[in-house]
């Protein structure tokens, strides 16, 4: 088993962080708040279930996974919009509901119905996995090489995380 991630751990390095945000799409006025940040990540785990929360002034941001088990990740007030619609659709086990069809055209016809499915989206599917002793995540979605890995060494929590190329390094050191 690898060393535990878990804990409360505060940042105290962020290199290219400006980099990924811009190969996420952020723009850049949240760019430049979110370059001043210094983020605390508290990590929780039980079993096979994991909480990793990323704390700051400005914003939280808080998953929770299994190891191996695949998840719609809605990166809710990070890059928001990016939707992948998924074309497999499970097989339904709860009886089918019937709409009256003027109901249906007004639903998708209506920008504020709309707008609010879209935000219920997923950004990306995500799976968690170790990877010898680093924990990783991938992040399947509209961007392309997507994710992140998290491991300890010389008691830091070092993060690395991914997008379209560019690479995002942040240590953190533990908070007693
Ligand atoms: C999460 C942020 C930039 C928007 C605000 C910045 C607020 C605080 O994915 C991450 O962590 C993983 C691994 O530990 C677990 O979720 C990094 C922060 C990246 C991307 C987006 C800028 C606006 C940051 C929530």
């Amino acid at each position: 088993m690898p060393t535990s991630l878990c804990g409360t751990w505060d940042m105290i390095s962020n290199v290219n962080f400006e980099g990924y945000m811009r190969a996420l799409g952020i723009s850049a006025c949240l760019r430049k708040i979110a370059l001043k940040l210094k983020l605390r990540k508290v990590i929780e785990q039980q079993g096979d279930q994991y909480l990793v929360k990323t704390l700051s002034t400005f914003k939280n941001y808080t998953i929770s996974f299994k190891i191996d088990q695949e998840f719609g990740e809605f990166t809710k007030g990070l890059d928001n919009r990016h939707i992948k619609v998924r074309m497999d659709v499970r097989k339904r086990t709860a009886p089918s509901v019937r709409v009256p069809t003027q109901f249906c055209v007004a639903f998708l016809i209506n920008p504020l119905s709309l707008s609010f499915f879209f935000s219920c989206l997923p950004s990306v599917q995500s799976t968690v996995t170790w990877q010898g002793s680093k924990l990783t995540c991938e992040q399947t979605g509209e961007k392309k090489s997507r994710g992140w890995a998290h491991w300890v060494e010389d008691d830091k929590l070092h993060l690395e995380l991914y997008c379209e190329g560019e690479v995002c390094k942040q240590v953190f050191k533990r908070n007693e």
